[in-house]
């Protein structure tokens, strides 16, 4: 892999923000952390294929009911086309409504108007968001994926844990996980941690997920999303991290705290963050083979200028 600064020598760029990755990545601005998945990287990732077992690791669209903060609920309907011959139309469809990648004009600095790389709020809104569309991420999102299992590891060791109330899980606790699991995290890798709020959510009734989706309303635990935590993720290459939780950090979260992972991560780091994602089954096969490492292949929606997607991810080992 190229060389790149530490974060304790960031920023590069004259003028940049403290703690911030804008010009490192030269001509790739626009996928910022997912530089540091490379064709070579591709090609050691596939072998890890051992078992050939494939993990979906997006859920059905809509199967947040209702979709979380207040977004649009999808509707699918079954078009005609002919006597016997049909077409789909996803009506109403927010590319945020359930499994996603936060691309990076999702989320920009409000105190600067500004999203990754400086990019302004109106080239996003009203130029056609050419320069940090979701389209550039379109056949990057692809290498080594490596799974740390924060909930299994508080339950082993027999904590308590309720994912859908504010909580945190360490930097620390991350760390020993990785450890316990004999993993290690490898230059140019896409680290999805499971914390457990997906397969909690799922267990509940249709009026207990009606009554905690507005913003105001939704709890959930979420890795630590604090400056050591931003170093840690860049020092040691992390592409793009991805949880099962609705924002990676913890909810609810004050949008007026500069210190949130949101920003560290999307307009300052440009590092991708996946919410969501169904990471339980790959895990429990983690456990029993000990391997919590794979390929991994996410196919965002090539949609021109496009904000987010859903990742259309899969996980091979
Ligand atoms: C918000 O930023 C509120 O949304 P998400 O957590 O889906 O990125």
């Amino acid at each position: 892999m190229k060389s790149y600064p530490t974060f304790e020598q960031l920023p590069i760029e004259a003028g940049a923000p403290a703690e911030s990755s804008w010009g490192v990545f030269g001509e790739g601005y626009a996928t910022g952390c997912l530089n540091f998945l490379t064709p070579e990287g591709v090609v050691e990732a596939a072998r890890l294929v051992q078992s050939g077992k494939v993990f979906r690791l997006d859920a059905k669209v809509g199967f947040a009911k209702p979709p979380l903060f207040g977004r649009a609920t999808v509707c699918h309907r079954i078009v005609p086309l002919g006597p016997a011959a049909h077409d789909d139309l996803l009506d109403n469809f927010n590319t945020q409504e359930g499994t996603q990648w936060d691309g990076l004009s999702h989320v920009g600095l409000s105190r600067l108007e500004r999203f990754y790389n400086g990019v302004p709020v109106a080239d996003v809104r009203e130029a056609g968001n050419a320069k940090l569309g979701i389209h550039h991420w379109a056949n990057k999102v692809v290498g080594r994926g490596v799974l740390i299992d924060a909930f299994g590891f508080r339950k082993a060791r027999g904590r308590a844990v309720n994912p859908l109330v504010k909580d945190v899980y360490t930097l620390e606790e991350l760390e020993a996980a990785l450890e316990a699991q004999g993993a290690k995290m490898t230059p140019g890798s896409v680290l999805l941690v499971r914390t457990g709020w997906m397969e909690v959510y799922e267990s509940l009734s249709a009026e207990e997920k009606r009554a905690l989706a507005p913003f105001d309303k939704i709890q959930s635990i979420g890795v630590e999303p604090s400056r050591n935590m931003a170093a840690w993720l860049w020092d040691h290459r992390v592409a793009a991290i991805a949880t099962d939780s609705p924002a990676v950090e913890p909810l609810p979260m004050n949008l007026g705290d500069g210190g949130l992972l949101h920003y560290r991560a999307l307009p300052l780091l440009g590092l991708p963050l996946g919410e969501l994602f169904v990471l339980a089954p790959l895990a429990e096969d983690c456990a029993r083979d000990r391997r919590y490492e794979f390929l991994m292949v996410s196919v965002p929606l090539n949609v021109e200028g496009g904000v987010a997607s859903p990742p259309n991810a899969v996980a091979i080992k």
